[in-house]
């Protein structure tokens, strides 16, 4: 018994503006797809934030459309959650994962909390906010309770959890229920396994670099899907890389050698199939910004999709390190002054309140704070 796993996939994403960038994500998710049907798994599990918004442009839908159409052909059924991404936060609302119900894809939601799959337990719900904690913990123990009747038991969600998300998570892993075989997780663009419960608990990660900080992860990772086999006793989880359609480079340069810098990664890039996208920092030495702007610009804008310069000069150093040394980057102040240009003493207030409580860690002050301002400037509560 194998099955893919993904998520994340973030279909619809037009990163920089850049049409050629939502063409990317697109080709990668067709791209997994393909991978996916070759490797004949008996099903599909993907795990929130299919689409980047919970109203995708018609060309993420068809690119669903089309991929889910292939998996059915295929007789590869698809379980799918919602997760922050694509779902939309008021009461009543649909997820956008509805209109390919007749396509075969089957959506784990608070109606349908669980599917059984040649007898394995298949259950989960759509990602939830911070804020409703408590439904979260109530939740995950009654699928707990259901999923107690099956031999083998598989948790999808789309969360943060505090081990590998320490300041975004919603769910601490000391929370989570340890009565499952597999943890089909979505959220983290970051691939992840980790021993948990009876089994293991898993991130596949974004299928395409979503944000230039996955970069790392994606050098050392890899992205693409897991392939999981629940036959033995453990699930053994291997990862299926997927070539990405191009490079992001990400380099600094000295000041002082930039000339040459550059020549190196022009070199380099004219060996590339497909235009990059180009991350370059320079710094050290007095320079002048746009004297070296233009110079980047003019060597890199022809080949790169995008040229992101960054500038670093000495002077500059100095003075941030003269400015943290004396009190001129008093916190409360600068936070101040930046708010007052929306004009509205409560949203100042607010922000120096839940300063003053996270930074001296009162978490829980703070989380009172934001959830009495909310309901009392934006009314719906958000309980269910
Ligand atoms: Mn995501």
């Amino acid at each position: 018994m194998r099955f893919a796993h993904l998520a994340d996939t973030h279909l619809g994403y037009r990163q920089y503006g850049l049409f050629e960038r939502e063409t990317d994500f697109y080709d990668v998710f067709e791209n997994v797809v393909e991978n996916i049907i070759q490797e004949k798994p008996d099903f599909v599990i993907h795990s929130g934030d299919l689409f980047e918004f919970s109203r995708p442009p018609t060309n993420a839908l068809l690119t669903v459309q089309r991929n889910l159409l292939k998996l059915k052909d295929a007789g590869i059924p698809v379980y799918a959650i919602p997760g922050n991404h694509d779902i939309i936060m008021r009461k009543n609302a649909l997820p956008p994962h509805l209109l390919f119900k007749e396509l075969g894809l089957r959506i784990i939601s608070p109606n349908n909390p669980f599917f059984i799959e040649q007898g394995i337990f298949i259950g989960g719900l759509p990602y939830v906010s911070k804020h409703q904690s408590t439904y979260l913990l109530e939740s995950l123990k009654k699928l707990e309770k259901v999923a107690g009747d099956y031999d083998k038991r598989i948790l999808v969600l789309h969360q943060g959890i505090d081990k590998y998300l320490p300041f975004e998570y919603e769910l601490e892993l000391a929370h989570l229920p340890e009565s499952f075989h597999y943890y089909a997780m979505g959220h983290i663009h970051n691939r992840i396994i980790d021993d948990f419960g009876e089994g293991k608990l898993a991130y596949p990660g974004s299928t395409e670099i979503w944000k230039f900080d996955e970069l790392g992860n994606y050098h050392k990772n890899g992205k693409g899907f897991y392939l999981v086999d629940m036959g033995g006793d453990l699930p053994q989880v291997d990862p299926v890389n997927i070539q990405l359609p191009r490079e992001f480079i990400k380099e600094n340069v000295e000041y002082s050698q930039l000339s040459s810098e550059i020549d190196k990664i022009k070199q380099y890039i004219l060996t590339l199939s497909e235009k990059p996208l180009l991350n370059i920092t320079v710094q050290g030495g007095n320079f002048n910004r746009s004297e070296v702007f233009e110079q980047l610009n003019n060597s890199f804008s022809d080949i790169c999709l995008s040229l992101r310069p960054n500038f670093k000069s000495q002077d500059l150093m100095d003075a941030r390190e003269q400015l943290i040394d004396g009190d001129a980057l008093n916190p409360k102040k600068l936070l101040s002054q930046r708010l007052s240009e929306f004009e509205d003493p409560n949203i100042t207030n607010l922000a120096i309140s839940l300063l003053n409580e996270m930074s001296t860690g009162n978490q829980e002050q703070a989380e009172i704070i934001a959830t009495k301002f909310y309901q009392e400037f934006y009314g719906e509560d958000h309980d269910n």
